[in-house]
């Protein structure tokens, strides 16, 4: 007879002490008395892999975060035991495991330092309600230890001292500290004793983060279900881990296509065609350059996907190619909810198919979102993402559209409680089935891939352009991304910019906010100095409800369309600098944006910095947050930096009151920079040019620039036809060498650079072009110390007096 039927509650368990021990290739294999096993692999001198199983025996070894790209291979490994601990070298890291408790601890292997130990270590509960367990990490926080990364967390750029979910949730009108919002990003990286170090917890449960929140010396993290499964990445530099997580979770697979680092117009939502195309031609009256116009769901037929309601869109196709004869490019919205209507091709044959989830007990999943009752394709299954990606055949390749916008796949559900799918919800997982509770942070990625293949199928040979709202690691691989219904106020403006560096320091610089808000209406100041920090962000849209009114530039008065226009325009000068610094991301991984932390961790100033970043390698940034301003305080990162509007040189290391009006921001070139500008176009592709501008910033001393072109969209640039050019720039008293070299064999249009010198500390007298004395007037030197020169000199030598 069963008298109790109270839960037995065990609590937490923990690794007894290691009986066995055996070395495979990379990877170590352990497992303790108490059956618990643990995978030590050494993925690179500077990664290595720890995973967890309380059966002794692993799950399936598969993610959705690691792609199959990552580098791998190390320098060196070897494996040696004393009476107390099993010790794994690597030429940066020394790892060792505890025989007694199978606790961890990591040190530099140059100097023997401590960088990260356990706490607790692995421990975990057991879950009765759905088996498996709770999966725990506890580490030992140091005293002036702090944090940074988790994607799109709306909080300050240092994260010590606060607690985190990651689950991806529809969240209109978050707020600052609103956690979780529609992403889930289990990464973070550490800082202790000036050394950086992350943690990538590859697991898709509901997952948690505590940064001495709960205990001021430990950190841990936790997830619902699933493995103990994580990456230590060591630097240590900042720059070095988040290069390395990049690596792992993957690099953009192309480039965009320029046009899409260009200025974007959206609304929810524009429609009829006639309003469409008044907005796109008010662009060209003023002249505010845009490159992209957005369709938001009011085009589609009942919000049905892939189709059009043809009463406000009687010919989508040629008014997509009216837009694109104007240079716009469409971009529309496609959701997950497939609505429930047998005439409905699309919803028909996924019925046919079977590709819709289902709950645990068979019937479809059923969820309202903006067409009424939908069903929702199961985007963890292969099969499922190359039907979708089949179904924009139409869309891409017939009618023309340029890019798609995936929102709503967190997923959200609308009128239930838990503003998603249920957690018993069948997922395919590629091949792993499972519930939603695994599946529900990587859904929207999933169906982020198989739109992003379709794209890639059907705009060839041009390139694919996907954004997404929700995200799990990796995501970054196929889509740009948008930080979901942000709020038009000051503190929201922050808030982006916050966001847009914490995405580019978790692996993902290809993101924006809504510029103006998403949700209420911004002042026109509000909106200018939203503008301002927008133009310095990868993706660059302004997008709002249209329940708040109009948004779009030149509805705030003539003084903000002016304002607009201006930093627009500098936008498009600086895409060349931008696509260089696209191009660094996706070849070496390095982010686009730079908190000052990242930049300079040496610099403990600045450690708890979040307004101030740097733009590519040597654009300093600073938005101003508050209204009325004239100019704010700001740190100034170590070195010497020019203002950009009045070419002051300050020195850094120190906070200084800067300028800026209505008009203006805080913009400062380090010294020594070249920086690319092309001629103001109104969308690209408008204008051809013979000539770009350098901008050189005299130093005395040395500072490398680049600048990377090619043919602006396709994928001959994958086979060599582009070009890299490095600048060298040396500066003496009365002396500046620049030297050029370059590697690939595109061959822009241009013939020419435009150099302007700012601050020449002498008047240059004579000129020589690869050692050859050229005559001054041959180069049109005017007063401002400009000169014009063919792009393929391989050393200019300036000498003055
Ligand atoms: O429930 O498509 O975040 O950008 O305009 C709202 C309408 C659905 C939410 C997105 C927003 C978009 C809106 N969508």
């Amino acid at each position: 007879m069963i008298v109790n039927t109270e839960l037995e509650q065990k609590g937490n368990l923990f690794p007894s002490e290691i009986i066995n021990y055996k070395k495979e290739v990379d990877t170590l294999h352990f497992s303790t008395k108490n059956g618990v096993a643990l995978q030590v692999t050494v993925v690179r001198d500077s990664v290595i892999r720890f995973r967890y199983s309380t059966t002794g025996k692993f799950e399936n070894d598969f993610s959705y975060g690691i792609t199959i790209h990552a580098s791998r291979g190390y320098s060196f490994l070897d494996v040696t035991e004393n009476a107390t601990h099993y010790i794994l070298t690597t030429s940066k890291l020394i790892c060792k495991i505890e025989k007694l408790s199978a606790q961890v601890s990591l040190f530099d292997a140059i100097d023997l330092k401590l960088i990260n130990e356990d706490e607790i270590g692995f421990h975990w509960e057991e879950s009765y309600e759905f088996g498996g367990d709770i999966v725990k990490m506890s580490k030992a926080c140091q005293k002036a230890e702090s944090f940074y990364g988790l994607g799109d967390k709306p909080v300050d750029v240092n994260l010590k001292g606060k607690r985190f979910e990651n689950w991806a949730t529809d969240s209109y009108a978050f707020g600052k500290d609103t956690d979780p919002i529609y992403k889930a990003i289990p990464f973070y990286t550490a800082i202790q004793e000036n050394k950086a170090y992350g943690i990538f917890f590859d697991n898709t449960f509901k997952s948690h983060f505590d940064f001495a929140h709960e205990r001021r010396n430990v950190t841990s993290f936790w997830a619902q279900g699933g493995e103990m499964n994580y990456y230590f990445i060591y630097g240590p530099e900042m720059e070095d881990v988040v290069k390395n997580y990049t690596d792992l979770t993957g690099k953009p697979h192309t480039l965009p296509p320029l046009w899409a680092l260009g200025f974007h117009q959206c609304k929810w939502s524009y429609y009829p065609e006639s309003n469409v195309k008044e907005i796109t031609k008010t662009f060209r009256d003023l002249k505010i350059p845009c490159d992209a116009i957005y369709l938001d769901i009011d085009y589609m037929d009942g919000f049905r996907c892939f189709t059009w309601d043809k009463k406000h869109f009687p010919d989508p196709k040629r008014m997509v190619k009216e837009l694109e004869d104007d240079g716009f490019k469409t971009v529309v919205i496609i959701d997950p909810g497939i609505k429930i209507d047998l005439e409905y091709s699309v919803f028909k044959e996924a019925l046919d198919k079977d590709y819709f989830c289902k709950r645990a007990d068979g019937p479809y999943m059923k969820g309202k979102v903006w067409p009424g009752e939908c069903y929702f394709p199961d985007y963890t299954k292969p099969e499922v993402r190359e039907w979708w990606s089949g179904l924009f055949k139409e869309l891409i390749e017939d009618i023309g559209v340029k890019g798609v916008w995936n929102d709503m796949n967190e997923p959200a559900v609308m009128d239930v409680p838990n503003k998603s799918f249920p957690d018993d919800v069948r997922h395919d997982y590629d091949g792993n089935p499972c519930s939603h509770r695994k599946a529900h942070n990587i859904y929207g990625t999933q169906m982020a891939r198989a739109t992003y293949h379709g794209l890639k199928k059907y705009a060839y040979p041009k390139r694919p352009f996907v954004i997404t709202r929700s995200a799990y690691s990796g995501a970054q691989r196929y889509t740009s991304t948008w930080m979901g219904d942000n709020v038009a106020t000051w503190e929201h403006l922050a808030v982006a910019n916050n966001q847009a560096q914490r995405m580019a320091m978790s692996g993902f610089s290809f993101a924006g906010s809504d510029i103006g808000g998403f949700a209420g209406q911004p002042q026109g100041e509000l909106f200018a100095r939203w503008i301002q920090l927008g133009v310095f962000h990868a993706f660059c849209r302004v997008h709002s409800s249209g329940d708040h009114g109009n948004q779009e530039p030149w509805v705030f008065g003539e003084e903000i369309t002016d304002i607009v226009r201006k930093f627009v325009e500098l936008r498009y000068q600086l895409l060349p600098y931008l696509y260089t610094a696209f191009w660094e991301y996706i070849n070496e991984g390095t982010p686009i944006l730079k908190s000052l932390v990242l930049y300079d961790q040496k610099d403990t100033a600045t450690h708890y910095r979040s307004d101030e970043f740097i733009y590519g390698k040597q654009i300093l940034i600073c938005p101003i947050l508050e209204p009325n301003a004239k100019g704010r305080r700001m740190y100034i990162p170590r070195g010497a930096w020019y203002n950009f509007w009045t070419n002051e040189l300050v020195t850094g290391g120190k906070e200084l009151w800067v300028d800026a009006n209505i008009d203006s921001m805080p913009i400062f070139i380090k010294e020594g920079a070249i920086i690319p500008k092309y001629p103001v176009q109104q969308y690209i592709g408008e204008k051809k040019f013979d000539e770009i501008t350098l901008d050189v910033y005299y130093k005395e001393g040395k500072e490398a620039s680049k600048l990377y072109d090619d043919a602006h969209d396709g994928y001959d640039y994958k086979k060599g036809r582009f070009s890299l050019r490095t600048f060298k720039l040396t500066g003496k008293k009365e002396e500046l060498i620049i030297q050029q070299h370059k590697r690939g064999d595109f061959n822009a249009d241009y013939s020419k650079f435009r150099m302007v010198f700012h601050n020449l500390p002498f008047q240059i007298t004579t000129i020589q072009i690869d050692n050859v004395a050229v005559q001054l007037e041959d180069l049109n030197t005017a007063e401002t110390q400009d000169i014009t020169i063919g792009k393929e000199f391989t050393e200019l030598h300036l000498f003055g007096k």
